[in-house]
Order: structure tokens, then C-alpha cells, then sequence
């Protein structure tokens, strides 16, 4: 093995953040090729097959990222985020070191054979960047699967690690499965039109374009895509998206739409998806991962009932989450909620504590979690031939509701599947779906700093301990607004402080966000103009 093979350039270091190492491509050469050496190791210690994908997920073309998954297709376990932080700074004359270093940390057997699945996104760089992946794998035993959502990769991994149970671990075995179950729930609503059956689909220039074309035959007309920002031409995420969508809260650019109609926004690696609509107005509707998370669990909890089965569900939100839908999901449907820290393991791992977990980010990342126990009280009624007609029917939509929910992370086309489900079977348009609740005007803003890490923040993100000061100024300046409420913290995938607001209007959270963005500038060390306000 020739560890000289991609060399570190001296002095640089990088930090495994929200969703991996994410930067300007050209940085990441040697990081690829040392997290390829890494789930090698860490495909030796599970005795099991570990993924790489390569994307930056989101973020522009120049950038690209990677990170590591977990046997059954979870995020890679803490620990080890920290060897990668570790392999990835190893200065050159240090990397055999610091890799001798886990290998004795971990007791790892060498002679335990390894199996890596590597997954890369459409950007120009991430050809050669998995590359870089494979030569860490080396002969180890790597497996390259070519182009990939980020979702088909965790996917691939979890049916290799359980020996076919939760599928094939092909792409053709995860179209054949999810779109299996999309049938069979669309086969219970019995008077859906061909208008309602129409979707339109904004794939962000990105894979999820190309895999939603691969996808199509296997939906036997039950959904009528017209695809958007396919790749043919536009710049991955460049006005488009769903991270364009949710944050400039406007649809995206080369997406034709009728007034009423549906459209969605996948991100540029299809792990994220948010809807909308414009109206006869022409004014904008953005349904996002909370507009999603409480279609989704409002359906679920109404199955359940109908199946009088007593499963507890729960559904998990970070801070940006909007804060009307808290308040509907707790006081309307009551369901119990938790607030997580941002970054989809934190999530995921809290919805691994119910019966069913329903997690999204407010930005669209988010999927459904089934514990083994309710999995099997959902099978047995299904298979039960005493049940009465109105369980069992509730327990197979339940159980097609499983089959084409992609467990292992969220997933912007198996989202898609099962939202369009949910409003087949509900025979339920658009607005009606928006109308559940009315959203609280919010805004977003970045604050670029010297240094984001003097920002800490506790209590799921939603209060700042340091710098000093710091929280007391977003009191103080919260209090002036109705229904106000704003938090910052530092990004874990961007040079940059978040700052969010929400209101009673549009004006004050706008108001609120460029008011705390101040704050945070003249507070927490503001690097080049001072934030400039929005009106
Ligand atoms: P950071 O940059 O840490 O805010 C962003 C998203 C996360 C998550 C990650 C990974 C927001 C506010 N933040 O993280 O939710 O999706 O990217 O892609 O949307
Ligand atoms: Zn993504």
C-alpha cells in the first residue's frame, strides 16, 4: 500500500462536520483517498460492508464532500468522525502513525477481509475524487457503485449488511421495491384523475434527475413525472434545488408550472425534498420538511387508529423548525415531539427511540423510522385472517407504507413516493395540505466571522453560551417582536454563522434576523461589511 499515492497539502486541516468533509474540490484530494483507507478499517472492525458517497450534497458545483456509512446505512458512529477528523490532518510523515494509531485503538484484525461501497454525485470533480476513494481502498476488497443518490448508496449498504432483508442491494432492487409499494398504496385511491397523478420535479441539475428518469418505468403510470433541471444543460443546485427553494422561499428557475399544480425541489445528492405551489395569485406556497413531517404523521396516526393498533409515535424537529408546526403538532394532533441538534444523525437517532419516529429538518431531509417490535405488530395484523375488514386494510397500508419508506436516511424520491401516496389516498390537493397550518414568516441569514467556533450553543441549539453577552442581545431584541423567536449557530458544512428568525409578519422577521445578525457580528468577531438590513 503507498500511502504517498494522494498527498496532504501542509498546514491544511478540515473538520468531519454535519454531513462529512465538505469543501472547495480542489482541497479534498488526499481526504478521499485517506477516508478510503478508513472504512477499509472500519469495514475490518464491523466485519461488515461500510459506504462512501461523494457529494457536497447542497452546495455549489466547485465544491464536493464525502462521508462514511454504517453498516446497517446509519451515519458512521462518532468515534470514528473523529479518526477521520484525525487521518484527514495527518500531516504526510504522520499518516502511518496516525492510521497504526487506530488500528491499535479499535483492536482491529488486518487480516479480516473488507468491503466498501463507493457512491459518487454528478459534480465534475467527483469522478476523480472517488477515485481517490477506491486507491484507499485499494485491492481491499472496494466496490464501486458508479452514480448514486446519497440515499441509494445508504440503501445499498443496509441490504448488504442483512443479507437481502431489507432488499436487494442493487438500484433496480431499490426501484423495484419502492415502486412495488407506491403501486399498492395508489391502488387504494380508487378516483385519482390523471390531473392529480401529474408532478412536476425540479432534480437540481443533480442525480436525482437522472435516477428519477431510471426510476419511471417502474411506476407503470401510477405517477406522471415532467422533470426539470435535468442535468442537459443547467449548473448542479445553481437557482434550483431544494436548499435554493426552502431558503429564498421562491420556486426555482426552469420549472414551468401551472397555478395550482404541484412541484417539488430535490437537492443536488436527492436527500432533501421540499413542495409547493403558486397560486392564482401567483403568489408562492413553499411546503417544507414540517409541512411534510405532519402530512406524514397525520396519515400515520389516523392508519394506526383504523388498525387500533397502539404504536407511539413521535416526531423529531430541530430548532428550524417552524414554530407552528410545534405548536400543531403538540396541541392539534398530539403527538409528542423532540428537538434535536441540526445534523441528520442527532435525528435520526432520537426517532429510533419510538414505536414509529417521523424526523425531518425543516429543510427537507428527513424519513420515517419503524422499530422492529412495530414492524412485526404491523405484519401479524396484516397476516391475521380474523381481523376485520377495516384493520387489516389499515395494516397492509401500513405495511406498503413501510416498504416504500427508504429507513436508512432521508431520501428525496422514496419522500416523494410516499407523499404522493398519502395525497392519492386522501384524495387530498395541494392546498388543502398547505392549509393544515399556516406557517410564521421566518428568515435566514449568514454572518461570515473570524472564528464561528466561539459560538457555543445548548438546548438543541436554541440558546448561545458563548460569546458573552450574546443571548441577552437576542432576548432583548426578541422581545420586541409577537411570536418571536431566533437562535444562531455555527454551520457545520459552511465558513459561516446561521442566524434564524420568525414572527408575526414578514417585516418583523426580517427585522429580527438582520437586528440578531448585528449582534452576532459586533459580538462574535464579524469579519468585511457590517449585515445590511433587508428593507
Ligand atoms: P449546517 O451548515 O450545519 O447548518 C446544513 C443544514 C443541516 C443539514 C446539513 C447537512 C440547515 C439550516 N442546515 O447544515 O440541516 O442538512 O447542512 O447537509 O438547513
Ligand atoms: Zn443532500
Amino acid at each position: 500500500l503507498d500511502l504517498c499515492l494522494h498527498p496532504k497539502p501542509a498546514g491544511l486541516v478540515l473538520q468531519y462536520g454535519t454531513a462529512g468533509f465538505r469543501t472547495n474540490a480542489k482541497q479534498l484530494d488526499h481526504v478521499m483517498f485517506r477516508m478510503g483507507l478508513l472504512a477499509t478499517l472500519r469495514s475490518k472492525k464491523t466485519e461488515a460492508t461500510i459506504g462512501v458517497m461523494v457529494t457536497a450534497s447542497h452546495n455549489p458545483e466547485e465544491d464536493n464532500g464525502v462521508k462514511l456509512v454504517d453498516p446497517m446505512g446509519e451515519m458512521v458512529t462518532p468515534t470514528w468522525e473523529g479518526y477521520a477528523t484525525q487521518l484527514a490532518n495527518a500531516e504526510q510523515e504522520d499518516l502511518l502513525a496516525a492510521l497504526k494509531d487506530v488500528i491499535e485503538k479499535e483492536a482491529i484484525n488486518m487480516s479480516q477481509e473488507a468491503n466498501v461501497f463507493v457512491g459518487k454525485d454528478t459534480r465534475s470533480s467527483s469522478a476523480s475524487l472517488s477515485q481517490a476513494v477506491l486507491d484507499g481502498v485499494s485491492a481491499l476488497g472496494g466496490h464501486n457503485y458508479g452514480l448514486v443518490t446519497t440515499p441509494q448508496l445508504h440503501y445499498m449498504v443496509c441490504c448488504q449488511n442483512t443479507q437481502g432483508k431489507y432488499g436487494e442491494a442493487t438500484v433496480e432492487g431499490y426501484y423495484k421495491k419502492l415502486c412495488q409499494a407506491f403501486i399498492q398504496l395508489t391502488n387504494n385511491a380508487s378516483n385519482c384523475t390523471d390531473d392529480q397523478k401529474h408532478l412536476s420535479v425540479d432534480g437540481a441539475n443533480g442525480i436525482g434527475a437522472l435516477k428519477v428518469r431510471e426510476m419511471e418505468s417502474h411506476l407503470k403510470k401510477e405517477l406522471h413525472i415532467s422533470l426539470f433541471n435535468d442535468g442537459s444543460k443547467g449548473k448542479l443546485n445553481h437557482q434550483c434545488g431544494a436548499d435554493f427553494v426552502k431558503v429564498q422561499q421562491n420556486a426555482p428557475t426552469g420549472i414551468k408550472i401551472n397555478p395550482g399544480e404541484r412541484g417539488c425541489s430535490f437537492d443536488g445528492d436527492a436527500d432533501r425534498i421540499v413542495y409547493y405551489y403558486i397560486d392564482s395569485e401567483g403568489q408562492f406556497h413553499l411546503l417544507d420538511g414540517d409541512k411534510i413531517a405532519t402530512l406524514i404523521s397525520t396519515f400515520l396516526k389516523e392508519l394506526l387508529t383504523q388498525a387500533a393498533l397502539d404504536l407511539k409515535i413521535a416526531v423529531v424537529q430541530t430548532a428550524y423548525a417552524n414554530g407552528s408546526s410545534t405548536h400543531y403538532l403538540e396541541d392539534t394532533m398530539k403527538v409528542i415531539v423532540r428537538c434535536t441538534k441540526t445534523g441528520v444523525k442527532h435525528l435520526h437517532h432520537a426517532a429510533q427511540e419510538f414505536d414509529i419516529g417521523v424526523y425531518f429538518e425543516a429543510n427537507g431531509h428527513g424519513t420515517v423510522l419503524f422499530s422492529k417490535a412495530a414492524e412485526e405488530k404491523i405484519q401479524q395484523l396484516a397476516e391475521n385472517p380474523g381481523a376485520d375488514d377495516e384493520r387489516k386494510r389499515a395494516a397492509l397500508l401500513l405495511q406498503n407504507t413501510v416498504n416504500v419508506i427508504n429507513q436508512t436516511v432521508g431520501d428525496a424520491i422514496s419522500d416523494m413516493l410516499l407523499i404522493e401516496a398519502i395525497l392519492a389516498i386522501k384524495g387530498m390537493t395541494i392546498q388543502q395540505w398547505d392549509a393544515i397550518y399556516s406557517d410564521l414568516p421566518n428568515r435566514q441569514l449568514k454572518v461570515k466571522v473570524s472564528d464561528r467556533r466561539v459560538i457555543d450553543t445548548t438546548d438543541a441549539e436554541r440558546r448561545a453560551v458563548s460569546p458573552a453577552g450574546l443571548q441577552e442581545a437576542i432576548d432583548s431584541l426578541v422581545k420586541k417582536y409577537r411570536q418571536a423567536r431566533s437562535f444562531v449557530r455555527p454551520s457545520g458544512t459552511e465558513d459561516v454563522v446561521r442566524v434564524y428568525a420568525e414572527a408575526e409578519t414578514q417585516e418583523s422577521a426580517d427585522d429580527l434576523a438582520h437586528e440578531v445578525s448585528l449582534a452576532v457580528y459586533r459580538l462574535a468577531g464579524g469579519v468585511g461589511d457590517e449585515p445590511k438590513p433587508l428593507h
